[in-house]
């Protein structure tokens, strides 16, 4: 298999020699599987917290930490961008200073990409792939690496009737189309990653098509982000409630690793760094 060389976000360079964990901040009241962690009793972010809890995962083995102020789970509403920069900018501006983790950013708002490039981000994740008006040109100016999601719909309405002929072909095409998009508009290509976009208006036989296809996505020579932790494809799966999906989490990591992933984004960084190290043992790459 082809191996991908590094990727510079915003300073800090990533390896991509073997599989990298992307470990959740979520500094929301409201996301599904651990809404209201880091906020305190005033109904602000409790910073401390949560530098505290990026630098457990980065312990345990996180190279990115992905820090969200949106909730983007199916329903939820969407929150003003001054809203979402009070939750993040100051967490992403103490970690990125004292970190040599890449810190990503989950938003869909131009205006806090410029402002986490500005205080030290390295990497954009827009679940909505810069669709909002002025996101290409917002990530085209910060030179960081953007992670490209497919979704079908929107959050609000995104699972009300997914509907796919042939999905892998589909989310295939997406990226295509997508990569085009970007590269137009003066984003580095080989600072993209591509996310097929699990749970993201698709049912429970559309997560297991894709996860099935996997491999195909890496047609692109791109790096490639899966995230299935914790969510309802596990749920269905395992019959558990999210706070018991760990081990449904862990394999469904380890079977996108196995198909090429490059990237798992994961709430259980610990255990899922176990199970890269039995992956890398048993596939021969251990260092
Ligand atoms: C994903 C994601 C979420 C994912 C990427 C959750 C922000 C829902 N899921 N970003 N974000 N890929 N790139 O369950 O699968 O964490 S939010």
């Amino acid at each position: 298999m082809v191996k991908l060389a590094s990727i510079d976000c915003g300073g800090k360079l990533l390896p991509l020699g073997t599989p990298q964990i992307m470990g959740v901040l979520n500094l929301t009241p409201d996301s599904f599987s651990d809404g209201g962690r880091f906020i305190d009793a005033s109904g602000h972010v409790d910073i401390e917290r949560a530098l505290f809890v990026s630098e457990a995962m980065v312990e345990e083995g996180a190279s990115i930490i992905d820090i969200g102020g949106e909730s983007t789970r199916p329903g939820a509403e969407e929150v003003s961008d001054q809203a979402q920069i009070d939750r993040v900018a100051t967490v992403i501006d103490r970690l990125a200073s004292r970190l040599d983790t890449v810190i990503s950013v989950d938003t869909s708002s131009p205006e806090l990409m410029v402002e986490s490039a500005r205080l030290g981000a390295g990497m954009i994740n827009d679940i909505r792939s810069l669709a909002k008006p002025g996101a290409l040109e917002a990530a085209a100016n910060s030179g960081l690496a953007v992670c490209m999601m497919h979704m079908q719909g929107q959050p609000e309405n995104m699972q009300d009737q997914p509907a796919y002929v042939d999905i892998v072909q589909e989310v295939l095409g997406f990226f295509e189309q997508r990569i085009l998009d970007f590269t137009d508009r003066g984003i580095d290509k080989n600072k993209i990653f591509i996310d097929p976009g699990f749970g993201f208006g698709k049912k429970l036989e559309h997560n297991v098509e894709l996860l099935r296809g996997l491999e195909r996505f890496k047609s692109f020579g791109l790096p490639l982000l899966v995230g299935i932790s914790r969510k309802a494809m596990v749920g269905q799966l395992t019959g558990r409630p999210v706070q018991e999906r760990v081990h449904g989490s862990v394999a469904a990591a380890l079977l996108a690793i196995q198909s090429g992933a490059n990237i798992v984004r994961v709430h259980d960084v610990a255990a899922t760094r176990d199970m890269i190290k039995m992956h890398l043992a048993i596939a021969g790459e251990l260092d």
